[in-house]
């Protein structure tokens, strides 16, 4: 069977580094096409067009959505590679005990930093043009 992956993403989004991680793990090649958020991709909207959000799993042009269940399905299909949880019942348990953890807690931290790398940005943009203008006259 043909495996082509096209992973569709936006570069510091957290859900789409937990399907990245999986991917690395497992040793997966995929290609990855990064997304412009405030302009969606025809392919995204096809792909996702309940949510219309990344991170998508495009496997042989059958799309996989929502992070968690991406990696789950990427933990099926290479089964074979790098279990991604232990295989007795109780340390799956804690296992899936810190994902959601992370999925609850530590992803509106991630958020926060986004925000703040992006406002430092912006900032840095304001002070140059303000520097650039203020320096021609
Ligand atoms: N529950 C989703 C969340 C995905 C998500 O929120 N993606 C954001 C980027 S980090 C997105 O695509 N936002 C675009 C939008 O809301 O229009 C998952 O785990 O995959």
């Amino acid at each position: 069977m043909a495996n082509e992956v096209v992973l569709l993403d936006f570069w510091p989004s957290p859900f789409g580094m937990r399907v990245r991680i999986a991917l690395a793990e497992k040793g997966v090649s995929y290609e990855y096409r990064d997304e412009d958020l405030r302009n969606k991709s025809e392919l995204l909207l096809k792909m996702n067009p309940v949510h219309k959000k990344i991170p998508v799993l495009v496997h042989n042009n059958k799309p996989i959505c929502e992070s968690l269940i991406i990696v789950q399905y990427v933990d099926e299909v290479w089964a074979d590679k790098a279990p991604l949880l232990p295989s007795e019942p109780y340390p799956r348990a804690q296992a899936r005990f810190w994902a959601d953890f992370v999925e609850k807690k530590v992803t509106l931290f991630l958020f926060l930093f986004i925000f703040v790398y992006f406002l430092h940005e912006f900032q840095c943009t304001c002070l140059n043009i303000y520097i650039s203008t203020t320096t021609l006259y």
